[in-house]
This record gives C-alpha cells, sequence and structure tokens, in this order.
C-alpha cells in the first residue's frame, strides 16, 4: 500500500476496491462468479451481438471481482494489486508488456492484468496427492481451464510410463537427469530450449548460457510466433530490431494509427492512453478488420470521476476496416496519396529529412507511381476515398506514431508490410524526433527482453564474441532452430531432449497433431512450469515437471530476497520485486533451476552457477559487461523507473549497411482469397491469456460460453446457406495441398469484410499446418489461414 498512498486520491471506482466491502455486492458476486466464470461456464452458448459499451468500466470491474472471488484472492488480491507496476518497489505485471505509468499518477493496472495475477496467486494447488489421483490418460481428457484451474504446482514431478501417472522426484534427482540425457546426446544440437516471454532478464542470460555452453543455438522462443517479423523488418529499415518511441512520445504525437491489435483485451493499458490523446485532441485511426472496443470509448479505469458517473471517453477518430492481410497496400495508398499531394503542398513530404537520413527513396517513389489506385482498392478492401482518410490525417499531423500487433505480423507478407509501415513514416521524417516513430505492441512481459538479453536461435557475431570473452566459453556459430523447425526436428528425432522454460508448446505452436507428435518422439521433455497445462501431457519417453516462482513471489537466495529485471515494450528496464510467500516450500526461482541443470549437465563447467544465483547482481553485473546498452546496470536498474535502452535509431543514427533509414519498394502482394474461399485469422478471446483460458466468454464480442466459434461476415453466410449459430465444417488448405479441418463450429454473424473470418487459438491451431510459415520472418501464418467453411451434414 505505502507505494501508492501519496497517488490515493486519483484511485477509485474500482480500483479503491470499494466494491468488495459491502456484503451484499461480495453475494452478488459470488453468485455471478458461479453462473459467469469457469466451471460454471457450461451454459448455453449465446451471441447478443456485438458490444455498444465503453471499454474497461463497470463491465470490467465485474469481471475482477468473480476472478478475485473464484481464485479467493480477496485479500491477497487487492494488496498485490497496489503493489503492482510500481517504480521499482512492486512486481511488474506477468501480463502483457505496455510500459509502466511514467509519471506515478494511476493505480497501473488493467482487468485482464488482474486476471493474470489472481491466477497465479490462486490458494488452489496441485500436489502429490493430484498426480496420484489422476493418471496421464485421464489428465488428457480435461479442457486447458480445468487442468490450469486445479492451482499452483507444489513439487518436482516426473512422468512413470509404468503407471501413466507424475510421481514426485528430488530436485537433485531431477537434474541428474537432465544432465546425463545432454551428456549422452551425440551432438549439443539435439536439444533445444523453448523460451515463453516472462523469464525474467537474469534467468535468461543464464539460460542462453546454459545452451551455448552446452554447444547449441537451439533458442527457440514465443517471439518466433510473435514479432519475428517486427525484428525482421526494423533491422532491415532501421539497423535495429525494435520500436523507437515510448511512452512520452505516445503523450506527445498527434497522430495514432493503431492496426492489427485488439488493445481493450490485449493491452488494456493502452486505453488510458487512446483516452489521454483524445482529450488532447490527437487523431487516432483504428485500423482493423475488426472494429475491436478499444475502436469506440473506454471508461477509464483509473479515474474514480468517470467510473462513477459513466463518463466515457472517445478513443477513435477514424476507423478502416481492411480486408485481412490488405494493410501493405492501405499503407502504400496512404504513400501514394502523400506523394500526390507533394505536387502542389510543399510540405507534405519531409524532404530535408529524406534526403539526409533516407536511402532507396527514388525506387519507392517510383514503385508508389507504379502501382494503380485500383490493386490499392482491391487489395485493401477498402476505397480510395478511404484510404485518402487516412492519408489527410497523417499530412496533418506533425507528429505520427504507427503502432501494430499480430494483425500485422502473423503474415506471409509481414516483413514487406512493416517495411511498408516505416516507409510511410520516413516519407513525413516521423523518426527520431519527439512523439513520432514506430512502436511494435510486444506481448508477453518480457519477450522483448528475452531477445535483448539473448534468446536468438540467429544471434549477431559481436553478442557471441562479447560473450565467449566475458564467460570464458565458446560459443557456436552456426545457427539454431526456431520454434518450427524445432518441431520438425522432433519429427525427425533430430531434437532429442526438449526443455520449455515456461509457456505451453503443444497448444501454443501450429498444426497441433505434427506439434504433439514431435513431443512425443523426444526422449526427454522438461517444463519449467507454474501451473499444470498441456504440454505436461503430451511428453517425451521420459517426462518432467519442474515447479518455479511467479513473478508475485519472494525470491529468497544466499544473499537475501532478490529482485528481476524485465524490458517492456518500449524498452524500458526496470526491477520486479515478488512480494507473497511461495506457493510451496519446495518452488525454486527460474535462475536456480537453470543452474541446476548447467550444473548437472556440464559437469567441467567454470561458470560459476551457484554463485550467480546467490546474488542476481552478479548476473547482472556480467549482463553489463556482454550486453551494449547495459553498462552500470546495477545501479541504473534501481533508479525508481529504471532506465531505457537507447535506440540508436531514435537517435538517426542507423545500423544498416548504408548507414540510413532504408526505404523499400516490395510489389504488394495479392492477399484476395481465390473465389469460394476465406481468409480466416486467429485470435484471441477477452477472457484468454494465450492458451490459458479463463473462461468461454469473450464479453467485448458479445459471446458466452462458447469458444468453438467462426465469426463470418453475414452476406458470406448467406452465400453459404448458414444461418447465426449453425454448426459449420472449416477446411484449411496448406501452401502444400495438404488439409485439415474442425467440425461443428457455430458461426457468428459479424462485421468483417467479405471472405474474412476470424477465431480462436489455439483450438484453431489444428488448421495451421507447420510448412505454412512466411518465407520473410519464418513466422507462422497465424493471421491469415485459407479455408472453405460450409454447413455441417
Ligand atoms: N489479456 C490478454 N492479453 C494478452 C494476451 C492474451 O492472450 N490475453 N496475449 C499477449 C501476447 S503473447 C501477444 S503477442 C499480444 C497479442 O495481441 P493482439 O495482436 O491484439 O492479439 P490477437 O488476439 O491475436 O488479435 C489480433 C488483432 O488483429 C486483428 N487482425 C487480424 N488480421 C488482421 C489483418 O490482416 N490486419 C489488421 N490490421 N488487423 C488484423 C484482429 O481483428 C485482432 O484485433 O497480446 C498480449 N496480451
Ligand atoms: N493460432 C495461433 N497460435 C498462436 C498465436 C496466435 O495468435 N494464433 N499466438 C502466438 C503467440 S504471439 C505466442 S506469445 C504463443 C504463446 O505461447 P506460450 O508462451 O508458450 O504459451 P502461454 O499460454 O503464454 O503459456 C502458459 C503457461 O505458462 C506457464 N507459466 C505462467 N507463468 C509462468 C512463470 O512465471 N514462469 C514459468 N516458467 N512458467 C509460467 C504456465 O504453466 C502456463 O500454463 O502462442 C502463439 N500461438
Ligand atoms: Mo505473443
Amino acid at each position: 500500500m505505502t507505494a501508492c498512498a501519496p497517488h490515493a486520491p486519483t484511485v477509485g471506482g474500482w480500483n479503491s476496491l470499494d466494491a468488495f466491502d459491502n456484503k451484499q455486492q461480495l453475494d452478488g458476486l459470488e453468485a455471478t462468479a458461479r453462473d459467469g466464470g469457469g466451471e460454471a461456464a457450461k451454459g448455453k452458448p449465446g451471441f447478443s451481438g456485438p458490444y455498444h459499451h465503453p471499454a474497461a468500466g463497470w463491465g470490467a470491474a465485474m469481471s475482477v471481482g468473480r476472478i478475485l472471488l473464484r481464485e479467493r484472492t480477496l485479500l491477497d488480491g487487492p494488496r498485490a494489486i497496489f503493489r503492482m507496476n510500481h517504480e521499482g518497489k512492486g512486481f511488474d505485471c506477468p501480463g502483457c508488456a505496455w510500459p509502466d505509468d511514467t509519471k506515478g499518477l494511476h493505480l497501473d493496472i488493467c482487468e485482464n492484468g488482474i486476471k493474470h495475477v489472481t491466477w497465479e496467486m490462486t490458494h488452489k494447488r496441485v500436489g502429490r496427492e493430484f498426480f496420484a489421483e489422476h493418471s496421464v490418460e485421464e489428465l488428457s481428457g480435461w479442457s486447458e481451464f480445468e487442468l490450469e484451474n486445479k492451482g499452483r504446482l507444489t513439487e518436482p514431478m516426473a512422468y512413470d510410463a509404468a503407471t501413466d501417472h507424475y510421481v514426485p522426484i528430488t530436485w537433485d534427482d531431477a537434474f541428474e537427469l537432465i544432465g546425463r540425457s545432454l551428456r549422452e546426446l551425440d551432438d549439443p544440437n539435439q536439444a533445444s530450449f523453448y523460451t515463453s516471454g516472462r523469464l525474467g532478464n537474469e534467468a535468461t542470460f543464464l539460460y542462453q548460457l546454459l545452451a551455448r555452453e552446452l554447444g547449441t543455438n537451439n533458442l527457440p522462443d514465443c517471439s518466433n510466433m510473435c514479432h519475428e517479423a517486427s525484428g525482421r523488418a526494423l533491422k532491415a529499415a532501421l539497423g535495429t530490431g525494435k520500436g523507437t518511441v515510448d511512452l512520452a512520445d505516445w503523450e506527445a504525437t498527434d497522430a495514432l494509427f493503431i492496426m492489427g491489435v485488439n488493445a481493450a483485451s490485449n493491452a488494456p493499458r493502452m486505453l488510458t492512453a487512446l483516452a489521454e490523446a483524445h482529450r488532447r485532441g490527437a487523431q487516432i485511426v483504428h485500423i482493423n478488420p475488426l472494429v475491436e472496443a478499444a475502436a469506440s470509448r473506454t471508461i477509464v479505469p483509473h479515474d474514480v470521476l468517470d467510473m462513477a458517473v459513466f463518463r466515457s471517453t472517445k478513443t477513435s477518430t477514424l476507423n478502416l476496416q481492411p480486408r485481412i492481410g490488405g494493410d501493405m497496400a492501405l499503407m502504400r495508398g496512404m504513400a501514394k496519396a502523400i506523394l500526390e499531394m507533394s505536387a502542389t503542398d510543399a510540405k507534405a513530404l519531409d524532404k530535408e529529412f529524406i534526403e539526409r537520413h533516407t536511402a532507396g527513396f527514388e525506387e519507392y517513389r517510383a514503385v508508389c507511381e507504379a502501382t494503380p489506385w485500383d490493386d490499392i482498392e482491391r487489395q485493401s478492401g477498402l476505397s480510395r476515398a478511404d484510404v485518402l482518410k487516412a492519408a489527410r490525417v497523417y499530412r496533418n499531423a506533425d507528429r505520427s506514431i504507427i503502432s501494430w500487433c499480430l494483425g500485422i505480423t502473423q503474415h506471409e507478407h509481414g516483413v514487406d508490410t512493416i517495411r511498408e509501415i516505416v516507409n510511410v513514416l520516413l516519407l513525413r521524417g516521423n523518426l527520431g524526433r519527439e512523439g513520432a516513430g514506430p512502436s511494435p505492441v510486444r506481448g508477453h512481459s518480457n519477450v522483448q527482453g528475452n531477445r535483448t538479453c539473448g534468446i536468438d536461435h540467429r544471434p549477431a557475431e559481436q553478442f557471441l564474441a562479447r560473450l565467449d570473452e566475458v564467460c570464458g566459453i565458446e560459443s557456436p556459430r552456426g545457427h539454431g532452430l526456431d520454434t518450427v523447425r524445432t518441431i520438425e526436428a522432433m519429427h525427425r528425432g533430430d531434437v532429442k531432449v526438449f526443455v520449455g522454460m515456461g509457456g505451453n508448446f503443444a497448444l501454443a505452436a501450429p498444426d497441433t497433431p505434427y506439434t504433439q507428435a514431435g513431443l512425443r518422439n523426444c526422449e526427454l521433455t522438461v517444463h519449467v512450469s507454474t501451473k499444470l497445462n498441456r504440454s505436461h501431457l503430451v511428453h517425451g519417453r521420459q517426462a518432467l515437471i519442474l515447479p518455479c516462482l511467479g513473478r508475485t513471489e519472494k525470491d529468497q537466495q544466499a544473499k537475501g530476497l532478490q529482485s528481476t529485471s524485465v524490458e517492456d515494450s518500449m524498452s524500458m528496464v526496470h526491477l520486479s520485486v515478488g512480494m507473497k510467500r511461495p506457493a510451496s516450500p519446495q518452488l525454486r526461482s527460474e535462475p536456480a533451476i537453470i543452474a541446476g541443470i548447467a550444473k548437472a549437465a556440464l559437469p567441467g563447467s567454470k561458470t560459476p552457477w551457484d554463485w550467480y544465483v546467490g546474488d542476481y547482481d552478479r548476473i547482472r553485473d556480467t549482463m553489463s559487461k556482454v550486453l551494449d546498452g547495459f553498462e552500470d546496470f546495477n545501479r541504473r536498474v534501481r533508479l525508481p523507473l529504471g532506465f531505457r535502452l537507447k535506440q540508436p535509431a531514435r537517435e538517426l543514427v542507423f545500423g544498416t549497411p548504408s548507414g540510413k533509414a532504408g526505404f523499400s519498394a516490395a510489389p504488394l502482394p495479392d492477399v484476395i482469397p481465390a473465389s469460394g474461399t476465406i481468409a480466416l485469422g486467429t485470435m484471441r478471446s477477452h477472457d484468454q491469456w494465450n492458451t490459458t483460458i479463463y473462461s468461454d466468454n469473450d464479453r467485448y464480442r458479445g459471446i458466452k460460453n462458447l469458444r468453438t466459434l467462426v465469426f463470418m461476415n453475414a452476406q458470406d453466410m448467406a452465400d453459404r446457406g448458414i444461418k447465426e449459430l449453425d454448426p459449420v465444417d472449416i477446411v484449411s488448405t496448406a501452401k502444400d495441398g495438404s488439409v485439415r479441418s474442425l467440425e461443428g463450429y457455430l458461426a457468428v454473424p459479424y462485421d468483417i469484410p467479405r471472405s474474412c473470418a476470424a477465431g480462436y487459438m489455439p483450438e484453431m491451431n489444428v488448421l495451421c499446418a507447420i510448412g505454412d510459415y512466411s518465407t520473410q520472418s519464418d513466422q507462422p501464418i497465424m493471421k491469415h489461414l485459407k479455408v472453405t467453411i460450409t454447413r455441417s451434414a
């Protein structure tokens, strides 16, 4: 509480949690908890039409109440929430990677962050009795919700093939089993080390050190499915794989273009930034085939007055609904319009910026001129008039930010599209100055930090050379395996040991049956986890579940209480300190587990693993010698807001071959589905966190008790004789011609362009063939599956 006391007057509404002090309300909430969320969510599937209320507000408050009740964290929950995202004194929200409020004016939280934290803080436990009672075969029949809802894992468990049960194993025996399996490999490249993006920076550094000391760069991560396209495009264009703006830029900009992100569900703290931008008169353009909840109004959840009087703020000045994959054509159209304007409008282009800081402008101008408006309209699915509206907003803004997430990256042409976004920014010099630049919204809370700290299957020579020099190892130089290639190698028997540092590989990866067959083909699968999930049940010949501390929990080591650092979407690195007693005394921290594995796998290692684990400052000291921008790490990370990693591109220093920011001049791809086929995008509901499903509801899309659905254009439904909530079969055709299908999904008529449809991951991963990854980014094409949809027989 002390952390936020100075700001108490601005705190209110549901944040003050007054809502929970009233017995009557509590009873009401308890009743809703029983009917609304979770176990009871087996009611009749329902679609109540699109959501017309502001995002966040009281709907969010009720949802939070339900979750706190369900996890029985009514007392601890609020206490923890007050300590979240608070200037080095609390823990970083393990939810999304949206940056923390820099002014400390608000309680920096959101509905989904609270769900996420309370899900981790639950009082429920999965102990050895649970595993003795339920065989793996039996658990395999449980839903994702039922598995995770059993609570926190409490002790290391090993799979016993004779009984088909997980049985307790000591930490030492578990490490010895992993160590032996790794030592016995013919080649270290027969091991693969996956990272899900919430691993803290210190553990990340040790994890990549373990892999490289062992001799492999097989470091697949969730980024391979998430923002690989952003990294590659920005690196090629600007010489840096990250965005260049921070929250202060969001607060200063004149125009925000929000592309392919469902902010109200997946980055809800962005709502505050959007509302503030609107209040001060900035333009906000949403570009999304679906009009998501963030694209209309929000009640700023921090604002007591707004909550009390239901006052909402607009969060949009223009909504454009391109077809799935139509964003590059839209960006091309905006660029073409700006170039056309420049004939009569001397300020449409920033000629001086283009001259001094960019390369390739003339080729780009030529390609824009050569792209006919007809193509732009057909490929974007937008009229020329609509494209011009966006172009005018862009022209009239002195400073613009273009922000994007998975709706842009998970496509065949993701890299070209992001380069086109950069092209548009460069035309008006929207780079290297306040309030302007590219701003990818990252997913997991530390996915960006993972890459910064060495989780990269294609590491740069400069990084490896420094690592070797400082740590006294000899890193392998060959490229390692990413997520898709790890799965393929498992099938061939080339990867025999798989370690999952968090995450849920069996469900998150594409082509579910193929991925799961790969995991089953491994000699050993190891999962470091907080909760039971599908990946524990789809296992190798030998399997371990190693339970770890969550971010909310105290991490006590030889030299006392430890903190860990994370990097948000906008390159701010700051500390996170747990505050809760661990869910079980047997839990270990991720650094300690990595060190345990390393000591067993590398008996001759000169790395002082235990010494590092005793005091994470020592890991940070080593990191400061290896990683660019981490100088004086221990001091700077303890500053109230941490520190911002330098972005050379922001200073207009470009690590590109030309030393300039590069325009790209790619031709427009053809993204129009063949006649009769539909482009299907997979996405998240409001009540899920990747593979963690909190309930079967999707409040902002009007969905209740239903996940096996497909949102369709009403005319596309009528053409196929499909009515609301009719069962349909969905058949996808992969690049190699192979087909996959899902049957009996319910069709939901929705405001989405013709020949476009959407449904939920991870259920729909079945439809995404392993070979259907982008040749530009190697990312699975999870937003553009080619499908046919017919009424079920
Ligand atoms: N509560 C919650 N928060 C999360 C997560 C979660 O599961 N739950 N996941 C986290 C992670 S790891 C990530 S990566 C992010 C993901 O955050 P998002 O990118 O918001 O994730 P999705 O739900 O996949 O939604 C993709 C959005 O892109 C739109 N879209 C689909 N195709 C296209 C297209 O062709 N063009 C455009 N312009 N838009 C398109 C969809 O309509 C949808 O609004 O969120 C993070 N935050
Ligand atoms: N079709 C389709 N597939 C997709 C996507 C899509 O849009 N469409 N999105 C992709 C994206 S962007 C991503 S990021 C991936 C997500 O892939 P992952 O990151 O692999 O999956 P999650 O569901 O986030 O992992 C949840 C599990 O993490 C564990 N966990 C939670 N907290 C901790 C912790 O503090 N430490 C450790 N060690 N474990 C913890 C819990 O056991 C929990 O069951 O999915 C990808 N898959
Ligand atoms: Mo992600």
